[in-house]
């Protein structure tokens, strides 16, 4: 009585890993058991095979799961669980840290927590982040090498607010609340401000990648920062799906911006636009519009942004509004299909911030110029051609304004070394990116996600695993050889052997006679028999599929080579080089300067973002890394959450026919109970919940599977962790 065992799923449970459970009453071989979820069992003594006595230390828990005696998928979760339940979000696993995100501010990030922690040894204080934003620094101190935090995990699983905590930590601890620390700080809002978004799965989504490198003098104070960022998702500026919403600084403005200025620029409320409320959706619980709004312009002048830029820039993001409210109604010319623009106040609103001419603007949407052999000639477009090349010419303008953002950060934070200061200086880097992603449709931006998110697996694996092993080989020590997932081959096939798929996409994207489904045919022909692609099942089809590190993603292939091209016709560089407005000339500058036929054979977006990635690579290979891996407790973005309530939600929100799919294919992996304080009842429960086909599910199944191995790794190797206790 009393004893705490394992039960397995041959006692009558859902799932297949064993789940926790204490001792009740014996009684003449009969044993009465209560389980974590809170329900009690009666084992008879001819199942009492089925369950196993648990290792003392899964009964508690431990803070480094290295130390778990029940090394296995079971004993992890429950080490998280029982963690967990008590707010206990961060625990070790050898040198990684694993970060539950809580969904509630936890009195953790006091000052007084960032005193506990500073220079303080790795175990010598429970597992925090502050304790590897320590470590990080004062390695980087002491060993003179540079380092970076690579954080990784699913959508929502807290990656962005881990990279904000080592942030405030490292400013903490720099030294002089200087400026150039409040300067490093204050760029995080004006960021997510122009690249994050709600999106389903998380409210704060960043919907670009980023890596903060965080350069230090050789007192150890901050210096200065350089922010590098990655492919931010410009489809979301015209488009969003149900239940999101475009970025929030469009809504910020409208709800904060001076009644006068607004008028200035035109404005209303942000349900008067039809690009922020495709998602139908236009308010944010628990954010502030409004109040964020002061935010971001008070950062920005701490960024040195001119009062004249602001104005600027909020004037391109109203353009940008009322370019979307255009209407367009079509035509037939000469039996051609073609379109017109209705003369609207929106159309001349925008085209007066663009200052530009409205007619221009109506022709440069409904026409497009082609000049062959010398001669030029106009064509109509039909209307959704001409509604194409409005989105196109907007997504232009956003994606080339968060640039010229990203830019101006920079200017005012990063110092180029002085050829002394570069000996000594110092640097560590923080990389937030996109987490894994798989909706229901996915796209040409999910490939190049997940395509990042691979290179990281890759990345990890290579640090835990390989360069491991070949060290035990280099030194002759003997060693098992420890099976791991190796993502290698999917990498290979995404963009490193011949003809892989990034290099067929361009490819095609670069042939003038290319279309989505001859690039698909070439995909198939290629790799068909690669156990990591998955062909269309017929020739109707246009979806292919990838086996990911972490599951299969089916990506839709129509849309992809206009995506990767990301070009914009001609007359629209024509129609921003009319204008008399500086900034939105100034944004364009490079296209303007190109000229036509350079244009052309300008890169793509999968090559620019490839190469970005190798480099990215690179300098994240001569660094000495730290882990953070991120876990999402549940898919509500609540705390606590109740299996019931995180079922039911599902339900609701899936259609009827994949209600069926779900009740058939779903496995609850593991359940479990958080006890109501008084020792009553059980009130609420959490689970982990393992969804083959959900594929949403996955990301967490594979950071718990991935820790597994990880651990089974470091212990068989009895590989010393990398930090002393
Ligand atoms: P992500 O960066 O990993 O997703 P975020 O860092 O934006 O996820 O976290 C999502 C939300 O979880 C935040 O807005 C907070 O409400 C909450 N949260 C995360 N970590 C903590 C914490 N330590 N304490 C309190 N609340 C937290 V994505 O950018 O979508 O891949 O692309
Ligand atoms: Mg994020």
């Amino acid at each position: 009585t009393g004893d705490y065992v394992w039960l397995d799923h041959k006692t009558g449970r859902e799932f297949d890993v064993p789940v926790g459970a204490v001792v009740k009453l014996c009684d003449s071989g009969q044993i009465q058991v209560l389980d974590d979820e809170g329900q009690e069992h009666w084992i008879f003594p001819q199942n009492a095979t089925n369950i196993k006595p648990m290792h003392p230390t899964s009964i508690h828990g431990v803070q480094d799961m290295i130390r778990l005696g029940d090394l296995n998928e079971a004993g992890i979760l429950r080490n998280l669980l029982i963690r967990y339940n008590e707010h206990v979000i961060y625990t070790y696993t050898g040198s990684i840290l694993v970060a539950v995100n809580p969904y509630q501010l936890l009195p953790i990030y006091t000052a007084d927590h960032i005193r506990l922690y500073t220079n303080k040894k790795i175990g010598e204080m429970p597992p925090h982040i502050f304790a590897i934003a320590d470590n990080c620094y004062f390695n980087m101190q002491r060993n003179n090498k540079d380092q970076c935090c690579i954080i990784s995990g699913e959508s929502g699983a807290g990656k962005t607010e881990s990279t904000k905590l080592i942030l405030q930590f490292l400013a903490a601890i720099s030294g002089q609340h200087s400026w150039i620390e409040q300067q490093v700080l204050e760029a995080t809002p004006i960021l997510e401000a122009f690249g994050n978004a709600k999106t389903i799965r998380n409210d704060n989504s960043s919907r670009f990648g980023k890596y903060i490198d965080i350069h230090f003098n050789k007192r150890g104070a901050i210096e200065g920062a350089k922010i590098e960022q990655y492919l931010l998702e410009k489809s979301r500026v015209c488009r969003q799906a149900p239940d999101e919403r475009n970025y929030h600084v469009f809504y910020c403005m409208l709800k904060g911006m001076a009644p006068e200025m607004k008028a200035k620029l035109g404005l209303g409320l942000a349900t008067d636009y039809s690009y922020l409320t495709m998602g139908n959706c236009t308010e944010c619980d628990g954010r502030n519009d409004l109040r964020e709004y002061s935010s971001i312009l008070s950062a920005m002048k701490v960024l040195m942004f001119t009062e004249t830029e602001i104005w600027e820039i909020s004037k391109l993001l109203a353009a940008i509004l009322h370019m979307g409210n255009l209407r367009f109604e079509a035509r037939t010319y000469d039996n051609l299909d073609a379109c017109v623009v209705v003369r609207s106040p929106d159309l001349v609103t925008a085209a007066s911030l663009m200052e530009v001419e409205p007619k221009d603007v109506m022709v440069c949407l409904t026409t497009r110029t082609l000049i062959t052999r010398g001669e030029s000639v106009t064509t109509p477009l039909s209307m959704n051609q001409g509604l194409d090349v409005r989105d196109a010419f907007v997504k232009g303008i956003y994606g080339r304004l968060f640039v010229w953002i990203v830019d101006k950060i920079n200017a005012a934070i990063y110092r180029p070394p002085s050829c002394e200061s570069s000996l000594i200086r110092r640097s560590m880097g923080l990389l937030d990116i996109f987490g894994f992603e798989n909706f229901f449709v996915n796209s040409f931006e999910q490939l190049c996600i997940n395509f990042a998110n691979e290179n990281l697996q890759q990345f990890f694996v290579r640090h835990v695993f390989k360069l491991e092993q070949k060290e035990y080989n280099l030194e002759d020590i003997s060693w098992q050889h420890i099976e791991f997932t190796d993502n290698q081959d999917a990498l290979d096939m995404i963009a490193n052997k011949p003809m892989n798929i990034i290099s067929l996409i361009d490819e095609e994207s670069k042939f003038p006679k290319g279309t989505d489904a001859t690039m698909l045919y070439k995909l198939n022909s290629q790799h068909k028999l690669n156990c990591n692609y998955i062909p269309p099942k017929n020739s109707y089809e246009t979806q292919f599929g990838i086996q990911h590190f972490a599951g299969v993603v089916h990506y839709e292939s129509r849309g992809f080579l206009e995506k990767n091209r990301d070009s914009l016709h001609t007359d629209i560089i024509q129609l921003v080089h009319s204008s008399r407005n500086k900034f939105i000339k100034q944004i364009f500058q490079a296209d303007v300067a190109m000229g036509v036929e350079t244009r052309k054979r300008s890169p793509t977006l999968s090559s620019q973002f490839k190469r970005s990635l190798e480099m990215l690579m690179r300098t994240l290979s001569v660094c000495q890394p730290f882990f953070i891996r991120c876990i999402k407790p549940n898919e509500l973005k609540k705390p606590m959450v109740s299996v019931a309530e995180q079922l039911e939600a599902e339900m609701l929100g899936l259609s009827i026919n994949e209600k069926k799919e779900r009740r058939t294919k779903t496995k609850i992996s593991c359940v479990f109970t958080i006890n109501s304080p008084n020792g009553a009842r059980p009130f609420k429960k959490i689970a982990f919940i393992k969804g083959k086909r959900y594929k949403r599910f996955f990301h967490l199944e594979e950071v718990v599977f991935e820790l597994y191995r990880n651990l089974t790794h470091l212990a068989k190797l009895q590989w010393k962790p990398f930090f002393s206790y």
